[in-house]
């Protein structure tokens, strides 16, 4: 039987731009001048590199078959969110008022099924792992409770796999779309994740070896925070104490967004409160 420990690097690729795909993200309405100034830069960035580092072709081919590679594996979504997604996170946010947000990452899936609050998120009858409760409370800027706000959340399991990207995982494993109540409360019921691993057998994981870097990011649950009138906020939250806090490879961890859950006085797991504050559009 398949189980998500035989997950390939290729093959979550593989759905992660079927996904990309199909999300439809792209506008696809960028003015020439803006392409033109845009490319020329980014081309001219690669040559700098190439004339002040003097790069032979050995490197240079090394280079173009590494590239290819990475489209081979469908590592696109996972090298640019893993590389690049941060800054582009840091721009279009610079100017918010509310909660903090992160990277998305490439394991969104949307409709994930709908969860009145008090919610369990879909899990196996043993999923492994330490329960995690996490209470919270969704209010505009001045403190006002949001009615009929959601939180899409998704997350790895206790081993680090994110159902749809490994094989042997039910469909929604650990992914849900949680309303609040009239109040702007909710409560979700999880198993809190592991530090995460991205794939070592692919593209990205060559890079990541030959340069001797590490493949970790700190565990990590994701979450989409959205309200009629509001701005929706993407966002992952951490855990105090993880190793990776401090290196992350993915460069998305910010102090706001690290959670410190205490244990459930009656022995079950832990829990926590974490509030979401959006900005109206
Ligand atoms: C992940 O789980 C993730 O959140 C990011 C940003 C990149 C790779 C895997
Ligand atoms: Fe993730």
């Amino acid at each position: 039987m398949t189980t998500e420990t035989d997950a390939t690097a290729a093959a979550s690729g593989a759905k992660a731009t079927e996904r990309f795909h199909a999300n439809k993200k792209f506008a696809g309405d960028t003015s020439q001048e803006r392409v033109n100034r845009l490319a020329s830069r980014l081309v001219k960035a690669i040559n700098d590199t190439v004339l002040e580092e003097k790069v032979t072709y050995d490197e240079y081919n090394a280079f173009k078959a590494w590239l290819i590679k990475v489209g081979e594996d469908g590592e696109w979504p996972l090298f640019l969110d893993v590389w690049v997604e941060h800054s582009v996170e840091e721009v279009a946010n610079e100017n918010r008022e509310g909660s903090k947000g992160t990277i998305e990452g490439p394991y969104y899936v949307p409709d994930a099924p709908k969860l009145e609050s008090p919610a369990t998120l879909p899990m196996r009858d043993d999923e492994p792992g330490t329960p995690l409760l996490w209470e919270g409370r969704i209010t505009n800027v001045a403190g006002e409770p949001l009615p009929g706000g959601i939180v899409e959340i998704w997350h790895a399991d206790d081993r680090g796999f994110y159902s749809q990207y490994a094989p042997g995982l039910p469909e929604w494993n650990l992914r849900g779309t949680v309303v609040a109540d009239a109040d702007g409360y909710f409560q979700i019921n999880t198993m809190q994740p592991a530090p995460y691993q991205i794939p070592t057998d692919g593209a990205c994981g060559q890079l990541i070896a030959a340069a001797g870097w590490h493949a970790w990011r700190p565990a990590h649950i994701h979450v989409k925070v959205h309200a009629a009138g509001h701005q929706e906020i993407t966002a992952q939250l951490y855990f105090v104490g993880d190793e990776h806090l401090s290196d992350d490879i993915a460069s998305a961890v910010k102090p706001e967004l690290v959670l410190d859950p205490k244990d459930k006085a009656d022995g079950t797991g832990r829990e926590v409160i974490y509030n979401f504050v959006l900005d109206p559009v």
